[in-house]
């Protein structure tokens, strides 16, 4: 069976410190009402990269000690300070994460032989399983299927977390890698990500939207694409609403209106305006 992984919000005071509470409340709406596979922790959904060492563990105690082995957990680790990934690495290890992940290293023009090191040198100190955290529209950086076959050669890299719209690239990998886990990582594009073959699924609109993506899942296990497209063609209606009113602040007060304390985003994201949080409540009451 496919697996669906919820890329994990943290929820932030006004100041931006994190609010213990409102995280605890996020991970458990994701085990009991969404009922997804596992969390994604620490990713971009996390506003991991505003993040300190101090606050980056502590959500990653948190999400450990909360869902108690209850469902999977991914601790994304990746950071372009190596010291702190390596750091992170065995943190989270220590704790008892099974798998980590990692955003390729971005910003300067790294070559591939940097990554390649990035990568080798964050496992050296750990034996647990590594998910690639592949985002080009955000890192400016694209590994060819050569490159991922060369990374592919240190066996504690077991898949990648795809977030690209390169289709051709996707069944490239899919068919060169048949034993490697692959993760759609734009939640819009689901349907044609699972016509191809991928594991499965880690996304943000999965805090509020996960029923309609595990529908998605299970039409196409079904063979039933007219069933698939018409889940897929409705969580899009959702998911372009949000994304046109800002993602993260538009998940979260929809999460509020369900009852969990998501809180705010930190700076230097903004704090959403009356208008932005009156159509974030339309969207709750309309779409989801
Ligand atoms: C993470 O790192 O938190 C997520 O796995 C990232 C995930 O791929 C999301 N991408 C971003 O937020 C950049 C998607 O779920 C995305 O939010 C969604 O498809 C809407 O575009």
């Amino acid at each position: 069976m496919k697996k669906l992984y919820t890329a994990l919000l943290t929820s932030f005071d006004k100041e931006g410190y994190i609010n213990e509470k409102g995280l605890r409340e996020i991970i458990r709406f994701n085990i009991d009402v969404n009922q997804v596979d596992g969390l994604y922790v620490g990713g971009s959904t996390g506003e991991n990269f505003l993040l300190d060492t101090a606050s980056k563990k502590l959500i990653f105690k948190i999400a450990f000690e909360e869902t108690n082995g209850a469902v999977d957990l991914i601790a994304q680790v990746g950071s372009n300070d190596l010291h702190e990934a390596v750091e992170l690495a065995k943190y989270v290890t220590d704790l008892g994460y099974k798998t980590i992940s990692a955003v390729t290293p971005y910003y300067y023009k790294f070559d591939f032989e940097e990554v390649k090191n990035y990568y080798n040198t964050i496992l050296a100190g750990v034996e647990t399983d590594m998910i690639i955290y592949s985002i080009p529209f955000l890192t400016g950086v694209s590994l060819s299927v050569d490159q991922f076959a060369e990374l592919f050669e240190n066996e504690k890299i077991k898949g990648v977390k795809f977030t690209a719209a390169d289709f051709y690239l996707l069944e490239r990998m899919r068919t060169r890698f048949p034993d490697k886990l692959i993760y759609a990582g734009f939640d819009e594009m689901l349907l044609p990500a699972l016509s191809l073959g991928v594991d499965g699924a880690i996304g943000s609109t999965f805090n509020v939207n996960a029923k309609r993506a595990r529908a998605t899942m299970e039409a196409v296990e079904k063979r039933d694409l007219d069933q698939a497209f018409l889940e897929q063609s409705k969580s899009n209606d959702l998911i372009e609403a949000i994304l046109a009113n800002g993602l993260y602040n538009t998940i979260k007060i929809i999460l509020q209106e369900e009852g969990v304390d998501a809180g705010y985003c930190k700076e230097p994201m903004k704090k959403p305006s009356v208008e932005q949080i009156e159509r974030a409540k339309e969207i709750y009451r309309t779409l989801v």
